[in-house]
């Protein structure tokens, strides 16, 4: 019988891999979509013009985290028995910004679709991609799943709170929720305001001409990053190979924005130091601190490991953009980054 699964924030960078995975092992997928999204330009533009996959084993539905009747009328039409929620306010620095819109999408999106889910007579596997952010400052390093919440920021808190109602349906509704406890992940698919990308795409337009200079704020931040493809691989092993349970995806090793930035420049053949200024707007009012991850239960569990070191990441970043922006350029339409 063919398996079917549902994506909340299909549009995504992790919902394109996610989606890719999916359909590669024969799933049919079924993802919602705002009805602001502009598809032709977004991720899954390669699946949505496949005449063999669009509206074929791939499905696009317009439903809202703020509008859970869309939602419920959704889910009880395509019934999935994998349900993975990706979608919410993901900018760190943009929650401090919008607080009440973070919380709104991010912390009571989760609640509305727990309680979709616990009126379903046959609920489905349910997928909670939640944040190293909910462990804040911690007093432990690496941090497991036992690690305490202590959230620093508005999304750290929204996640924090989305996080501890999935384990509170977990053991009182009888539902397989799990939480899967994500440590940053890139891919040439990241958006384009998150700091790897940002710089990748900016040491390749300078490289090109398009840019001069790069402004940033705190290069001495360091976090956990791996590669968003092996993630969404772990968000499908924790709903097919385990019980129903928390689990951190991580690589275990911490390195600095600045690291990101000489590999970056490194891999275009660049001095970093011509082009690299300060700019106290990118400052946020709070930075986590040694985030970094276990994931000895995942690998135990779940048989996952990432497979992409940080060089090879923040490379392979580094060449998709100088990839993208010299085909733009052959065009005559590059355009340099945004800030
Ligand atoms: O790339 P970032 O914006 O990612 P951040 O804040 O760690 O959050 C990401 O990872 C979390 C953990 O998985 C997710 F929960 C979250 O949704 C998101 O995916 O910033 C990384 C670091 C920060 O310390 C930031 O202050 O880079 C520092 N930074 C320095 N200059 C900058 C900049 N970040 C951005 N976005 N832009 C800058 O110019």
């Amino acid at each position: 019988m063919t398996r079917r699964a549902f994506i909340t924030g299909i549009t995504g960078q992790d919902g394109s891999y996610l989606s890719e995975l999916l359909l590669a092992q024969g799933y049919e997928v079924h993802g919602s979509v705002r009805r602001t999204s502009t598809l032709e330009r977004s991720r899954l533009a390669h699946l949505y013009a496949d005449p063999t996959l669009y509206n074929q084993r791939l499905f696009l539905h317009y439903a809202d985290l703020d509008d859970p009747t869309t939602l419920r009328r959704v889910l009880n039409a395509v019934q999935p028995q994998e349900l993975y929620h990706l979608a919410g306010q993901s900018h760190v620095g943009l929650s401090f910004e919008i607080p009440e819109t973070t919380c709104e999408f991010t912390a009571m999106g989760t609640l509305r679709l727990l309680e979709i889910l616990r009126d379903l007579p046959e609920p489905p596997r349910f997928f909670h991609a939640t944040s190293s952010e909910i462990f804040g400052r911690p007093t432990a390093s690496p941090q497991t799943e036992k690690t305490p919440l202590a959230p620093i920021n508005p999304y750290g808190c929204a996640k924090a709170f989305a996080t501890q109602m999935v384990r509170v349906y977990r053991a009182s509704h009888d539902l397989f929720a799990v939480n899967g406890i994500l440590y940053n992940h890139e891919s040439p698919r990241r958006g384009e305001n998150f700091v790897t990308r940002k710089i990748c795409r900016a040491a390749a337009a300078i490289k090109l001409g398009l840019q001069e200079e790069l402004a940033l704020g705190d290069t001495s931040a360091q976090r956990d990053w791996g590669h968003a493809r092996d993630y969404v691989r772990g968000m499908w092993l924790a709903l097919n190979q385990g019980p129903p349970d928390d689990y951190v995806f991580a690589t275990g090793q911490l390195h600095s924005v600045q690291q990101v930035i000489e590999t970056a420049f490194a891999a275009v053949s660049l001095d970093w130091q011509h082009h690299v200024k300060f700019d106290r707007h990118f400052l946020r009012p709070a930075e986590p601190l040694h985030l970094v991850g276990d994931a000895s239960k995942a690998r135990a569990v779940l048989g996952w490991s990432p497979t992409t070191s940080f060089q090879e990441l923040i490379q392979e970043m580094t060449q998709a953009e100088l990839d993208q922006l010299s085909q733009g350029e052959r065009r005559g339409t590059a355009r340099p980054e945004a800030r």
